[in-house]
């Protein structure tokens, strides 16, 4: 009888070297799993080429998996972007997405409605051009953030909070828990960091969110993994930025 060793896959993110940005999605899912992955960027960022590795791969893929922007996961051979597909791949492969038909919908539906939150959210810095500097369109953030902190992030977390009051409390999608659950709590950590007041008054009555968001702050990997310098602090180059004069409800 031979044994066959299987080399395991080695994980390798390419992300931004400085910033938590969607990155933080995928990351949160290898580190909850337990995975090793290479975050190459952050490794070659100690001789300042991170953020080269990230165009310089990007790059090499061009004619045979052309891609537009990262995450990017590569698994081997294996080459996915777009954080919500991304996702996906981990979950169904690492135990974090629902088998029923009906609940692996709902999964990718919600995980789509968490990217549409965190694009509206960069949009409170960055409303007029991603090319421009803050402070070149710094009125137009004002005005586009008092819209969102009333108007728009009171229902994106009523939403939620229906989703998770829908699926019995305890796990976004379902009895078990998924990458949903993960990406929820990446985004309810940086909102109350980039808008402590606005995130306050939109989330008074989301209880079951806050009560998701610290148990999922207390599982044992990702706790270690948030207290490592692993886990890059928010920081004013990522998605979540705190700029005081953007956290308000009114002009
Ligand atoms: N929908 C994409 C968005 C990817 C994206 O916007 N990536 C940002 C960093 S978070 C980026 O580097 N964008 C460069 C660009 O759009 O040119 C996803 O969810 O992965």
């Amino acid at each position: 009888m031979f044994s066959v060793f299987v080399v395991p896959a080695r994980y390798q993110l390419i992300y931004w070297p400085t910033l938590q940005g969607r990155g933080e999605f995928v990351r949160l899912v290898l580190e909850d799993v337990g995975l090793p992955y290479d975050d190459l960027a952050r490794q070659a960022e100690s001789n300042g080429a991170g953020g080269a590795v990230v165009v310089e791969r990007m790059l090499s893929h061009k004619t045979q998996h052309p891609l537009f922007a990262p995450p990017i996961l590569k698994i081997d051979e294996l080459v996915i972007a777009q954080t919500p597909n991304i996702l996906w791949w981990l979950g169904r492969n690492h135990n974090l997405w629902p088998i029923e038909e009906a609940l692996c919908l709902l999964a990718m539906q919600v995980q789509l409605t968490i990217a549409d939150l965190v694009t509206e959210v960069h949009d409170t810095h960055h409303p007029i051009a991603l090319g421009h500097h803050y402070e070149d369109q710094m009125q137009a953030a004002c005005k586009r953030s008092v819209q969102f902190l009333s108007a728009r992030l009171p229902l994106f977390l009523q939403h939620l909070e229906d989703i998770l009051s829908a699926s019995g409390g305890v796990y976004m999608i379902g009895k078990t828990i998924t990458t949903v659950d993960l990406s929820t709590f990446q985004v309810l950590e940086g909102l109350e960091y980039a808008f402590p007041k606005g995130f306050a008054y939109a989330s008074h009555r989301t209880t079951k969110l806050h009560a998701l968001r610290d148990r999922i702050r207390q599982r044992p990997r990702l706790a270690a993994y948030l207290a490592s310098n692993r886990r890059i602090p928010f920081n004013e180059q990522g998605i979540f930025r705190r700029y005081p004069e953007l956290d308000r409800l009114t002009e």
